[in-house]
């Protein structure tokens, strides 16, 4: 049986036991998927104590992203937890099914992790956000037409993102904005029409990534925090054309910054 052939729970089932045979952790109680901007952090958060390449685990591709590296690595807290990074992310643009793009956050949980930490970079919507700026997503709304649920799995997304986890994040930095991400298909980036009807909605941030994944994470059982950095502001809102170096080079910077909030944060999750 191929691993596209399997179902989605024996295969994060599978890819859990190799990830723990490989890493020597038999449990991880945290998992985190780092987006752009967001990769320090697994330097700040703990000691790494094992990497593994996410290809050698099953149902994991190589990514094929500039900027995104391909592994799955084991971070020892200092209270003794273990957290799990998922640095393998799948996007819905790569058109290999949802099944694929939620198999991180399905492995995760397979591995015992309660709690799901998303982190994405995402083009600015609301008019006060500016570069380099997080903000706490407080809801979603998914304009990708796609769930990675199937069949009659009828999963309630009240408070989706955990209303406690927000909480708690907004103690370490009580400045820190909440908003609302609306999630595209991508990989163009939006028209300027579709970044006013996106706020005309509801919408905050814009992106390519999370909201997918955390539906699969609540369907696990999982409570979720999400957490945008603003790369850029969308189009049309900045007059100049979106680049994705841009949007790598706003992460850079933001990065230090980024690393130090989710230090903090995982401490008390
Ligand atoms: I980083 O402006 C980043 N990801 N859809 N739009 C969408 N995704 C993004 C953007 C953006 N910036």
């Amino acid at each position: 049986m191929t691993a596209s052939e399997q179902d989605p729970q024996s295969l994060a089932a599978a890819a859990a036991r190799v990830l723990a045979e490989r890493s020597g952790v038999e449990r991880h109680d945290i998992a985190l998927t780092l987006g752009s901007g967001w990769g320090k952090a697994a330097d700040a958060i703990g000691e790494t104590v094992s990497v593994v390449p996410a290809a050698e685990v099953p149902g994991f591709h190589a990514s094929g992203v500039p900027g995104h590296s391909g592994t799955l690595r084991s971070i020892a807290l200092p209270d003794g937890r273990h957290a799990l990074v998922i640095g393998a992310r799948t996007h819905f643009y790569e058109g290999r099914g949802v099944r694929a793009v939620v198999h991180g956050v399905r492995t995760a949980a397979a591995a015992g992790a309660r709690t799901m930490v998303l982190t994405n970079g995402a083009g600015g919507v609301n008019p006060a956000y500016r570069p380099g700026q997080p903000v706490l997503i407080a809801d979603h709304i998914n304009l990708t037409a796609a769930s990675p649920l199937e069949g009659a799995t009828f999963v309630d997304l009240t408070d989706l993102y955990s209303a406690r986890l927000r909480g708690a994040a907004r103690e370490i930095e009580p400045a820190l904005a909440e908003g609302v991400y609306v999630q595209f298909p991508g990989p163009h980036y939006e028209t300027p029409a579709e970044v006013r009807y996106a706020g005309i909605i509801g919408g905050d941030m814009v992106g390519m990534s999370t909201a997918i994944e955390a539906i699969a994470a609540r369907e696990a059982g999982m409570e979720i925090i999400g957490l945008s950095l603003i790369t850029n502001l969308a189009a049309g809102i900045q007059e100049t054309p979106l680049s994705h170096a841009e949007v790598i080079e706003a992460g850079r910077e933001a990065e230090p910054r980024l690393a130090e909030l989710l230090r903090r944060l995982v401490a008390v999750l």
